[in-house]
């Protein structure tokens, strides 16, 4: 037996977990182990991460080319696909321009692939319709901190968890989410510091926490509002930091001047003791750091939400230290590194504005002639495919048929396309759309690098050969590059791509895979002055100067219940399964853990509905319809239900409303209203995919 043992990185979430790839290559064999002493999970892995191996294991996997015709595909050569490809792009790019192109990246892809998707949008369709799935992620995070501190990225290191008094974790459920992330805080917990968790829902942090505020679904920022009321009323700010480091202290002081904490309790459902409480305790920690997740980013106030975090940490003087900052959780594997490369429509990569001529003269210098407008966001592109403007997608990574909300919506849109190129591991509900699937290699059979959730660029390595005729992400888009007679992606191997996207990341300039390694990743930036990165951002100073306090209002959330939608329902994540599932759920132990869909209710309210635990239900909302199985709690309160989006059978995105943030076009993911009632007479819940062949009967 010839066993290898490769360093790599966990291919699921953002806290970048150091695994070990135990490889058996004559059988084509993969196994799992921690990483010893890896700076972020430090020999361990949650069950994601142990389980990888199926994940990428052959089973289910797409390993050649496929073609649609008619209802069915068709196994085809590269040269074929590329070709047919390459020609119906040409076509549509001349009949309707290149506007009506475009391409979703991929947050579970590395780096190189990242930068490659987003050079071939703009140098070889010629359009910035380039964008990813940080659109319904942190999106938020990244316009509301870069207007705020100058940068959306976490602030601090995960390891300062515990290097604080007070950890603040608000609208996150890190154990179950950011898992070793969330051990850390449990340990740091047990430590001695103190927790506040604010969540509608009463998570597993929330039951350990010194302070739980169950605020109302959506009303963040009058909470947030009400503690810095109750900061500056009693003196609590830090004034030299304000003096020093920050502006618009008085228009915030100013704001937020009538916004007591009895005056918000019927709107947020926290008492006003509670809020001071939590404000007093905030302020007046020594070091304390904010944690933030979707509770904040997915409202239609998504973008405020964030600012109020920022000026609640600025207030305090909770930044550029160790233990303190505002540390938004990055979700994906490697969704840091795809907003880093410029997967989005308004940046190059590095945060270079598209609209801005001298990014726009620098990449020209660098890549040629580029298309110099802002592009379409990727719910933009689903608007515009149904309206006909947009006809050509080139999507890689991502399964926005049960990722983004309002599937119905999702699918008609896709289905309108001219043209859907999917690059997939296996056949998701979205490849099942595809005109061609391209079949794509997983992140243990390619090298690159992911940049995790505190900014750490780490290597991800080549442990198996390509499963049948999977390429790599840059690699294919670099064969379309060259069928559709450009040279503009032309690199042999990986380590060309990561050297020429840090020679134009300005906060990536002095990494090389060869550093990397020598220093366990590096965090960025790490330029000429900071060789080896940086642990804590804004310790001097902000990359806008002085920090800027904006002023935020309260707005409700888009949709109100009534007597036909009478309860709420929020959206969340479970432990033990992954996005759409795709990877997760070819794991018997992890899709053992959990049925495949539910609803969990409050057993008051599944008593007025007559609903009791493990019913069949059905969940009906202005959108959609799913039947699944109730699972009673009391760790949703009454009028609020919830359900994960991980299950294809039951998504909870036939339900979810597409009500935007104005900054971000970030949708309501958390909030929409909904009536839930038992299946009667009882039979199993059916499957979305059946319901939907019922309902055209
Ligand atoms: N197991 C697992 N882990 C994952 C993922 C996965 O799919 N499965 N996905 C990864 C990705 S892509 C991401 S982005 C992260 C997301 O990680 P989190 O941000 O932790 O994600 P969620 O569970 O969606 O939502 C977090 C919390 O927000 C609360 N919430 C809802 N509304 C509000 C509100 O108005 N205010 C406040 N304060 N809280 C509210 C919910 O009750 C929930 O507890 O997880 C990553 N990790
Ligand atoms: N209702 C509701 N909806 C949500 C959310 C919510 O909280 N509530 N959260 C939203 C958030 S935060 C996010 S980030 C999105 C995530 O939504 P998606 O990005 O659509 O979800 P994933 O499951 O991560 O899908 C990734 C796909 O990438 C494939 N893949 C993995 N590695 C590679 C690779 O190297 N190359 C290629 N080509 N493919 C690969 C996997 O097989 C998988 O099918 O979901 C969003 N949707
Ligand atoms: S916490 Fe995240 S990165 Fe770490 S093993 Fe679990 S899924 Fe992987
Ligand atoms: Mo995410």
């Amino acid at each position: 037996m010839s066993e290898q043992m490769i360093n790599s990185i966990c291919p699921f979430c953002g806290v970048g977990c150091g695994i070990c790839l135990k490889v058996d290559k004559t059988q084509r064999r993969l196994s799992v182990e921690p990483m010893a002493n890896h700076p972020v999970s430090k020999s361990k892995l949650c069950e994601k991460g142990w389980s990888t191996a199926y994940g990428v294991s052959e089973i289910d996997r797409i390993t050649t080319p496929l073609k649609r015709v008619n209802k069915n595909f068709y196994p085809i050569s590269w040269q074929e696909a590329l070709t047919d490809i390459a020609a119906e792009l040409k076509d549509i790019s001349a009949e309707s321009g290149p506007k009506a192109l475009g391409v979703i990246s991929s947050a579970r892809a590395s780096n190189e692939d990242n930068y490659a998707a987003q050079k071939f949008a703009r140098t070889v369709l010629k359009t910035n319709n380039i964008d990813h799935c940080a659109r319904i992620c942190h999106s938020p995070t990244v316009a509301g901190l870069k207007q705020t501190l100058g940068s959306g990225a976490m602030t601090n290191s995960a390891k300062d968890i515990f290097a604080t008094e007070l950890i603040l974790i608000i609208g996150a459920d890190p154990t179950e989410n950011h898992s070793v992330i969330g051990g850390h805080i449990m340990q740091a917990r047990l430590d001695g510091a103190q927790l506040i968790v604010i969540d509608p829902r009463v998570t597993r942090l929330a039951k350990l926490s010194s302070m739980h505020l169950q605020l109302k679904l959506g009303t963040n920022i009058a909470l947030i509002n009400a503690m810095l009321h109750t900061i500056i009323k009693e003196n609590w700010h830090n004034s030299a930091f304000i003096r020093e480091r920050c502006s618009g202290f008085e228009q915030l002081a100013q704001q937020v001047k009538d916004i007591a904490p009895e005056s918000v309790a019927d709107i947020t459902g926290v008492s006003g003791e509670q809020i001071k409480a939590a404000a007093k305790a905030y302020s007046q920690a020594k070091r304390a750091m904010i944690c933030y997740g979707m509770g904040i980013t997915q409202y239609v106030s998504g973008t405020n939400n964030v600012m109020a975090l920022s000026n609640l940490a600025l207030v305090c003087g909770h930044i550029g230290k160790p233990g303190t900052g505002v540390n938004p959780l990055r979700g994906q594997n490697n969704v840091q590194g795809a907003c880093d490369m410029g997967c989005l429509p308004n940046v190059y990569n590095g945060y270079q504005p598209v609209a801005d001529p001298q990014s726009q003269e620098k990449f020209t210098r660098a890549w040629g002639e580029v298309a110099r407008e802002p592009g379409l966001t990727s719910l933009g592109m689903t608007k515009a495919a149904l309206s006909g403007d947009f006809r050509a997608l080139i999507l890689f990574g991502e399964d926005p048929v049960v990722t983004d909300p309002d599937q119905n919506h999702v699918k008609s849109a896709l289905q309108k396309l001219d043209l859907l190129v999917v690059a997939e591991l296996s056949l998701t509900e979205t490849a099942k759309l595809a005109d061609y699937i391209l079949p794509a290699a997983s992140f243990a059979e390619k090298d690159g690098t992911f940049t995790n959730c505190e900014r750490r660029v780490q290597r991800v390595r080549k442990a198996l050969p390509e499963l049948g005729e999977c390429k790599g992400d840059w690699q294919w888009l670099q064969a379309l590059a060259q069928a559709m007679g450009s040279t503009k992606l032309n690199w042999q191997n990986s380590e060309q791509v990561f050297d020429e996207l840090a020679s134009l990341t300005p906060a990536y300039q002095a990494m090389t895979y060869v550093k990397i390694d020598q220093y366990q990743g590096l965090q960025w930036p790490c330029t000429a002055q900071s060789p080896l990165g940086t642990e804590i951002l804004h310790t001097k100073t902000f990359p806008i100067g002085k920090a800027k306090l904006i002023p935020v209002n309260y707005v409700e959330i888009d949709e109100d219940i009534d007597k036909s939608y009478p309860l709420q329902l929020t959206t969340n994540r479970l432990h033990f399964h992954y996005g759409c599932g795709s990877m997760t759920r070819k794991s018997p132990l992890l899709e053992r853990e959990t049925p495949p869909g539910i609803l969990f209710i409050n057993p008051k309210d599944a008593r007025r509905y007559n609903i009791h635990q493990q019913a069949a239900v059905g969940i009906k909302s202005r959108r959609g319809y799913v039947e699944t199985r109730a699972m009673l709690t009391e760790d949703v309160p009454e009028g609020l239900v919830s359900m994960p989006y991980h299950f294809k059978e039951a998504p909870s995105n036939q339900l979810t409303n597409t009500a935007q943030d104005p900054v971000t076009k970030m949708p309501e993911l958390k909030a929409c209203a909904v009536s839930v009632f038992p299946l009667l007479p009882p039979r199993e819940p059916k499957p979305v995919s059946q319901l939907q062949v019922d309902a055209l009967r």
